[in-house]
């Protein structure tokens, strides 16, 4: 990687912690994915991107930021980078997949907090997190009680802070606090670029996301085969580098990787031997560096072939309709596509359960394994009556709650590997 120290120091990061962050980082790559066998050629790309994730990628986003983009950061899939797009700006997830500065953090969370969430507040807090620094506006979604209230106190150490309010369920009211707060988000897109969105803008956003969703839908189906020509590990890969590579860029990335994929498959080639145990993991959302329940599972011989997760096809599964010809309808469908998430913190939510039996018996999974952050009251809560459903219909499931740490990996290995002896 090229030196980057000026524009880490400009940015505000703390040198000392953020040297021992990437060096961290560095090692868990090499170790979780280097050492995969039977790569696809098309993976270098992404391995590339995760070089220079603190480093080229965000010099580009400051380049942009020059030429008069604004970088919106943001947590959760229901922020619609299609309104970001629309405005002239660019999306960035931000990521929470790491423990960090947790002595800090517990100065100003409760110690019982999920790892995502105390994640956010260590990268903050320990200064170390390029994206969020680079962001001339972080958004803030109420979902979860704990989301919700801790950005009472996160909104507080960002300069530019949107929060904006979640439906609970899917009546038509929920509909229409869903449509107020993008109209609310597109007002205050507006007033930070100074131009309105056009009736072309959003339909160029909508046509740029809709791709990137083709592009990893198109993946998604190439696993379906067994063996299946790609790793769960590198497929969960993409999913997390979706929320921050240029949107164009990966979309064609994706979709060259998926060409080499479909050779692969007719050559009866794949990341794992043929028949080797499919599972599909469903749960909280995935975000990088967060390795350590895939590696735990396909270091078993099992491959995993889907993720019912927003790091995955729960956010990035429909396309938004792009065929109304009026602003206030194209805001209409991108209500639409959103309003179907089917998020935990939702209630009820029959329709995930039905989504993960779907996802199951499109991949031909041999079983599910939930996974369950400790503290996630939405996921948790649901993993009960997930595994009950799921278990009537014959597919097996287990059920994992972790955090980031590794005291467990001993533990959740031995689990892993009795479940993928007997699916
Ligand atoms: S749409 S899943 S990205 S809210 S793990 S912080 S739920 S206690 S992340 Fe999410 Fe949007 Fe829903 Fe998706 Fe709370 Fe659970 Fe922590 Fe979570």
């Amino acid at each position: 990687m090229a030196d980057y120290t000026k524009m880490w120091t400009d940015l505000g990061l703390n040198l000392d912690n953020h040297d021992a962050l990437l060096e961290n980082l560095g090692g868990a790559y090499q170790s979780i994915f280097m050492s995969q066998e039977h790569r696809p050629e098309g993976m270098g790309y992404f391995d590339f991107v995760m070089s220079e994730a603190h480093g080229l990628r965000i010099q580009e986003l400051r380049d942009e930021q020059e030429a008069g983009r604004k970088i919106i950061g943001s947590f959760c899939v229901f922020v619609p980078e299609e309104l970001v797009l629309a405005a002239g700006c660019t999306s960035v997830g931000l990521c929470a997949g790491a423990d960090f500065a947790q002595e800090e953090v517990e100065k100003v969370l409760p110690r019982n907090t999920c790892s995502l969430i105390k994640s956010f507040f260590g990268f903050k807090l320990g200064k170390v997190c390029p994206y969020m620094e680079v962001s001339d506006l972080i958004v803030g979604e109420n979902t979860c009680d704990g989301k919700k209230k801790s950005f009472e106190i996160f909104s507080q150490m960002v300069p530019n802070f949107f929060q904006m309010d979640l439906p609970q369920n899917k009546a038509p009211m929920a509909r229409k606090l869903l449509k107020h707060e993008y109209e609310a988000f597109i007002a205050k897109l507006e007033e930070m670029t100074g131009k309105r969105i056009g009736l072309e803008d959003l339909k160029q956003g909508i046509a740029t996301v809709n791709a990137k969703r083709n592009a990893l839908a198109r993946l998604s189906k190439l696993r379906t085969a067994n063996p299946s020509p790609i790793s769960g590990l590198d497929a969960l890969l993409i999913n997390q580098i979706a929320f921050l590579d240029n949107p164009v860029r990966f979309t064609g990335k994706v979709n060259a990787l998926c060409d080499e994929l479909e050779l692969l498959v007719k050559e009866n080639k794949g990341a794992k031997v043929e028949n080797a145990p499919r599972v599909v993991i469903s749960g909280c959302p995935m975000a990088i560096p967060n390795w350590k329940v895939p590696a735990v599972i396909e270091a078993t011989g099992a491959v995993i072939v889907g993720e019912e997760s927003c790091i995955g096809e729960r956010g990035q599964r429909n396309t938004t309709d792009a065929s109304a010809d009026t602003i206030d309808g194209l805001i209409d469908a991108v209500v639409d596509r959103y309003f179907k998430i089917d998020c935990a913190v939702f209630t009820p939510n029959q329709e995930r359960v039905e989504h993960i039996k779907e996802m199951a018996k499109n991949t031909n999974a041999d079983g599910v394994i939930h996974y369950g952050l400790q503290f996630c009251q939405p996921y948790i809560m649901e993993s009960f009556s997930v595994e009950k459903t799921l278990e009537k219909d014959g597919v097996s499931v287990l059920r994992l709650e972790t955090d980031y740490s590794q005291e467990d990996m001993g533990q959740l290995s031995t689990r892993v590997e009795a479940f993928v002896e007997i699916i």
